[in-house]
């Protein structure tokens, strides 16, 4: 029987385990990234591992996520991230070349092979028939080493797209229509392969719009035939010597099939506080909004700020909106200058901010107290935009021209005669300000601002673990949750210590001392724990805190992946979740022996004096890395022959 394409690229990049739904097997890694919000715990973990070069075919390191640099600390992480990278063989994007994701898109991206990026929207790439995955930092830097990445085999789901966008509706409103069919977890354990007659009407970077939002599924990743379309994008991008034409085989076979015609959708919109709350622009328009945010990783390719620019020009914004515009790369915004779009942008009234995350991830333009704002971002949880109590609302560069032009929420069809941007023939080539890495590393010095502290201990798993459950949480608690964004906590990427301060800060303000003077404990949630964003900080810091185990009924993917690499247990509720209180004292015995052995952990609700048996559902390889106390530990007691 024929093959899919996912079964093609993975089988290809095959170093254990069988392809089978459900089963672990281990990938060999060819590209990584790594931004500077995750990258510097990345190296941190790289450089314990004593590895004198990476062993990729090619690693890149962006900074884009903190680039306002408002205090020295970040600027610090910049000069280590810069250094680390030209001694260990790592390019290295400096602030302002744009957001790693349409960078790498753009730049380095190969269809065929695998990239592990250490930031949750990595499967961007996927729009370019690569096999593109997020991850921890750790996990990253183990790829780095040389090391494979593991991941339990997921379902391949074919998305038969058929027919053609209608006037307005855009490829933002394929993948929020998908996020209103399946939810934030309907991605879980699966890999979606787009094919039928409908993808190629599809630019890349439309396509790549469609793999990076599948991040909000809970997806594995998403991936695109490699076609002609691909080719002519990279030829555009003077790089067609990269393209090799991948697809699935005629007879090949998927474990789900879905169906979308795209004539028949309409501009979609995710509303507050969740980007599977999706319902049609038409539902909210006329909605006041006091800001339009465009760009982000989903929304800032060349294709976008055009659109946006062609619906804004010779028209003013009004003066109670504030419309900022960050464009994806430096490409991007050098291109938009190039064909006069950026000059109507300008005068129309827009704010141009550099070419970086921003907004997206807090770094500037908070909106005012219970404003709402619309983006055209991927991600709208509660404070991550800087303010636990704005209104988030994501939608189309098109919805948000339209949006930008009239002050209150308006479906873009509204603006009559569609617009049709020409398909990019010729882009601007220059990457000067991505530096290789250096020729002689033995002269490159690491430069370790005070910034850059130690990486935080862990001893083994403890036979015995006791403690009080600290938090009670509902469903789909996100990474913003467990750990915010912002600048004030972004620049603390690269000190455990000082972050954990942060930890809950807008769930529970309480949580940090509690957790400090019960001396850690356990967390107990609901479904879907973790979804979001790969920061490892989120699962480091609460390790920093004490926390030994996290109880949930499920798990987001990378962030299980990351408690596990952080030597915390993930441990399933099912209906004890109703049993279990904040505040109640459990007890665990014989840990050590049911993780090795992989049997059911036996725990003492000591409080209400209940008994319970709970699944760890550690593969032997993740038990092994628990038992060690976490994955670097594991690691280097591997190195060691230990
Ligand atoms: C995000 O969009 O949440 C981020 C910021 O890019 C994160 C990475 C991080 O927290 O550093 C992600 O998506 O993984
Ligand atoms: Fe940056 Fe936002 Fe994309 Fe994350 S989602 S990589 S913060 S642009």
């Amino acid at each position: 029987m024929g093959k899919n394409l996912v079964e093609k690229i993975l089988g290809a990049h095959l170093v254990s385990g069988e392809l089978q739904t459900g089963a672990e097997i281990g990938i060999s890694i060819d590209q990584t990234l790594v931004q500077d919000a995750t990258g510097t715990m990345s190296f941190l973990q790289f450089e314990a591992m004593n590895v004198s070069r990476v062993k990729t075919r090619l690693s890149v390191s962006y900074a884009d996520h903190n680039t306002l640099q408002t205090s020295m600390e970040n600027s610090d992480d910049h000069l280590y991230l810069q250094t680390v990278a030209a001694k260990y063989g790592v390019y290295f994007s400096r602030p302002g070349n744009g957001i790693c994701h349409q960078v790498h898109l753009e730049r380095f991206a190969i269809p065929g092979q695998t990239l592990l990026g250490s930031d949750s929207h990595t499967p961007t790439c996927g729009g370019l028939g690569m096999i593109a995955i997020g991850s921890g930092g750790l996990d990253v830097a183990v790829a780095m080493a040389g090391g494979p990445f593991f991941l339990h085999t997921p379902k391949v789901v074919l998305i038969r797209l058929l027919g053609r966008l209608g006037p307005w509706a855009s490829a933002k409103d394929v993948i929020l229509t998908l996020l209103q069919r399946l939810t934030v977890t309907g991605g879980t354990g699966k890999i979606f392969e787009y094919g039928g007659a409908g993808i190629k009407a599809l630019s890349i970077p439309e396509r790549s719009t469609i793999t990076n939002m599948g991040a909000e599924l809970g997806a594995t990743t998403s991936i695109f035939p490699s076609d002609e379309v691909a080719r002519q994008f990279l030829r555009v991008q003077q790089r067609e010597s990269g393209w090799m034409e991948m697809g699935p085989d005629k007879d090949a076979s998927y474990g789900e099939e879905m169906e979308i015609d795209l004539s028949s959708l309409e501009p979609m919109i995710a509303k507050p506080h969740s980007p599977g709350n999706v319902c049609r622009v038409r539902e909210v328009e006329g909605t006041k909004v006091h800001q339009v945010c465009i760009g982000s990783c989903t929304n800032s390719s060349y294709q976008d700020l055009m659109v946006v620019a062609r619906v804004l020009k010779g028209k003013r914004i009004p003066a109670d909106v504030s419309v900022t515009i960050s464009p994806g790369s430096r490409q991007v915004l050098e291109l938009i200058a190039r064909d006069g779009a950026l000059e109507d942008l300008i005068k129309a009234g827009a704010r141009v901010l550099e070419p970086a995350c921003g907004p997206c991830i807090g770094m500037g333009q908070v909106p005012p107290t219970g404003a709402v704002s619309l983006r055209t971002f991927n991600r709208n949880f509660k404070g991550r935009c800087g303010s636990p109590n704005a209104e988030v609302y994501l939608a189309s560069a098109e919805t948000a021209a339209a949006t930008a032009l009239t002050g209150v929420i308006t479906d873009p069809r509204d603006l009559g005669q569609p617009i049709k941007i020409k398909p990019l023939k010729k882009a601007i080539i220059d990457d000067k300000l991505v530096i290789p890495p250096a020729e002689d590393p033995s002269k490159v010095e690491i430069i370790r601002g005070p910034n850059i502290k130690e990486l935080p201990k862990k001893g083994p798993l403890e036979e015995t673990l006791e403690g009080d459950i600290l938090l009670k949480l509902k469903d789909d608690i996100s990474t913003d949750h467990i750990l915010p964004a912002g600048t004030k906590v972004l620049a603390f990427r690269s000190n455990i210590q000082a972050i954990s301060k942060f930890v809950f800060e807008y769930v529970d303000s309480e949580f940090v001392n509690r957790a400090k003077g019960k001396r850690g404990g356990f967390i107990l949630a609901g479904t879907n724990y973790g979804q979001g964003s790969s920061r490892e900080h989120a699962a480091m810091a609460p390790m920093h805190l004490g926390v030994k185990a996290v109880l949930a009924k499920s798990f987001a993917r990378i962030h299980r992946d990351n408690l596990i690499n952080s030597g915390i247990l993930p441990l399933y509720v099912a209906d004890d979740y109703d049993l279990i209180d904040q505040g109640d004292r459990l007890k665990m015995e014989k840990v050590k022996k049911a993780v090795k052995e992989g049997e059911p952990i036996n725990v003492i609700n000591v409080t209400k004096d209940k008994k319970m048996r709970l699944e760890h559902r550690l593969t032997p390889r993740e038990a092994e890395i628990v038992l060690a106390g976490g994955l670097l530990n594991y690691q280097v007691q591997g190195a060691k022959g230990g």
